[in-house]
């Protein structure tokens, strides 16, 4: 049996999507956004690639619909608005390709595999922090995890991420295997010095990692230009 596969995920939808706590990021990836080499921008893709920010939004909005009801704990950071930087970014990497991204990732992280409604299914299971949910209801909003579609995270640690997706960069340059990680951050990292060590090293060493770069002058906290010496 694949390890990529549990005993619910060949049957219907709904249970083959939230079963994959098993899954080895060393497993064959599942096909997703990312997969489509041969993708140009035609009418066809265009669509699907609306159509994937229109169910990010769908799925956010109900998100912040069951939040305001009271039904999910802890934070929720929305990306609303941001639907076409992960959706246009992660349609140009194929399958065995990696995306990282922030504490504000759900749209990273259905973008990934393909904006099925398997994936939207496990999101807002872990938003709502059911056992049932990709990260197993053990994360919730920050900790998305899907290792079956090459997404790794979610992390709520500003900046923290960026050494983590050069470190995913060097384990595919250091295997021989031709992956790219896909990095994503808000301006906000660039407060962290892990950033800089992660900037470096990927620099250093040349990983083979693409870093997305995100500029949202107001959304958790202060105004970047509080928080920076120049404007951003
Ligand atoms: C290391 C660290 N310091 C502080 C925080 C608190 N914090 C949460 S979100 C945030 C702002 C992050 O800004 P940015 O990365 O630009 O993301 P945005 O909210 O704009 O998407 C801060 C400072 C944190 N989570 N981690
Ligand atoms: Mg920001």
């Amino acid at each position: 049996m694949d390890n990529t596969q549990t005993p619910g995920s060949q049957g219907d939808g709904e249970t083959a999507a939230l079963a994959r706590p098993e899954a080895k990021i060393d497993a064959k990836p599942e096909a997703g956004a990312g997969a489509r080499p041969e993708a140009q921008t035609d009418i066809k893709l265009l669509r699907e690639l609306y159509r994937q920010m229109l169910v990010i939004r769908r799925v956010e909005e109900a998100a912040a619909k069951a939040y305001a009801q009271g039904k999910m704990g802890g934070f929720l950071h929305l990306g609303i608005g941001q639907e076409s930087v992960c959706v246009g970014a992660i349609a140009a990497l194929r399958a065995e390709d990696y995306a990282v991204a922030t504490y504000r990732e759900h749209g990273h992280c259905i973008a990934k595999a393909g904006a099925t409604i398997d994936v939207c299914k496990g999101v807002l299971a872990e938003l709502m922090g059911k056992s049932t949910g990709i990260s197993r209801g053990l994360g919730g909003s920050m900790h998305l995890f899907d290792a079956r579609h090459r997404f790794l995270g979610g992390y709520g640690i500003v900046g923290g991420h960026v050494p983590l997706a050069a470190g995913v960069a060097y384990a595919s340059k250091y295997r021989g295997l031709p992956e790219v990680t896909l990095c994503f951050f808000g301006e906000g990292s660039a407060n962290q010095g892990a950033f800089h060590e992660g900037l470096s090293l990927a620099g250093l060493w040349k990983l083979p990692i693409v870093l997305s770069a995100r500029t949202t002058s107001t959304r958790w906290a202060r105004r970047s230009t509080a928080r920076w010496p120049c404007p951003t």
